[in-house]
């Protein structure tokens, strides 16, 4: 059964791509109210499944709603959501909760992972720092998406690079978390770079 088939590819690691549907597992994080929900809901085919409570009055001395001042929900597990990029390959997105007591949950939710997307307000850079720090010292392959938010500086790519003192490669892409098309096209950056990081791993292995 097709479905089947695709839950058995479901760890990323493409045996029969050609024959079978490939589903590949992304995580989207980053800072409090960077966008993640926002992003999984914008390109998700299936209604994201979100597990937000509001913001509770115990809550409201950690969690940092500066420069977020509409925000009233916080996701206290993950959000997930499905995309397909072309026929045959769709990525499953798992945002990570973004607040530092919910870091238990990242070990898990980082098995198998293809990649993961970061990210990042401009406003807030620093936010991103744990997320970047996490996907490089386990050696997943991540991209920074900036979501451009109205009222934010414009930096260029390079400029987020540096601050972030990213590894040479590791694209940093523009974004509006908002827009589906804008959002997929993170996801196909993710998914090529990852890809050749991926298979030159592979080909450094085998010698
Ligand atoms: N103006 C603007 N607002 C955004 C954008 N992305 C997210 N938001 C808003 O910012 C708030 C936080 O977004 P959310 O997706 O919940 O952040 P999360 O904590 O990372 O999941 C929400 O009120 C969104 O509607 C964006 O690109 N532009
Ligand atoms: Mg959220």
């Amino acid at each position: 059964m097709a479905s089947e088939r695709s839950d058995s590819s479901f760890d990323g690691n493409g045996e029969g791509a050609d024959t079978a549907p490939l589903a590949l597992k992304i995580l989207v994080a980053g800072g409090f109210g960077v966008g993640k929900t926002t992003l999984v809901g914008a390109v998700s085919e299936i209604r994201p499944l979100r597990t937000e409570e509001q913001l509770s009055q115990v809550g409201e001395s950690v969690d940092d709603t500066g420069g977020v001042a509409q925000k009233t929900t916080t996701t206290v597990a993950m959000d997930f959501g499905r995309i397909t990029i072309r026929s045959g390959l769709s990525l499953y997105l798992f945002g990570t909760p973004g607040q530092d007591r919910f870091w238990f949950l990242w070990d898990e939710l980082s098995q198998g992972a293809l990649g993961a997307v970061v990210l990042a307000d401009t406003r807030r850079l620093e936010d991103c720092f744990p997320a970047v720090d996490y996907f490089e010292h386990r050696r997943i392959p991540f991209v920074v998406a900036v979501n451009c938010f109205a009222g934010a500086r414009n930096y260029g790519a390079h400029e987020v690079s540096q601050a972030l003192d990213l590894d040479r490669g590791t694209p940093v892409v523009l974004c509006d978390a908002r827009d589906r098309d804008s959002g997929k096209e993170v996801l196909i950056r993710l998914v090529e770079y990852a890809g050749r990081m991926h298979t030159a791993r592979l080909l450094d292995s085998v010698g």
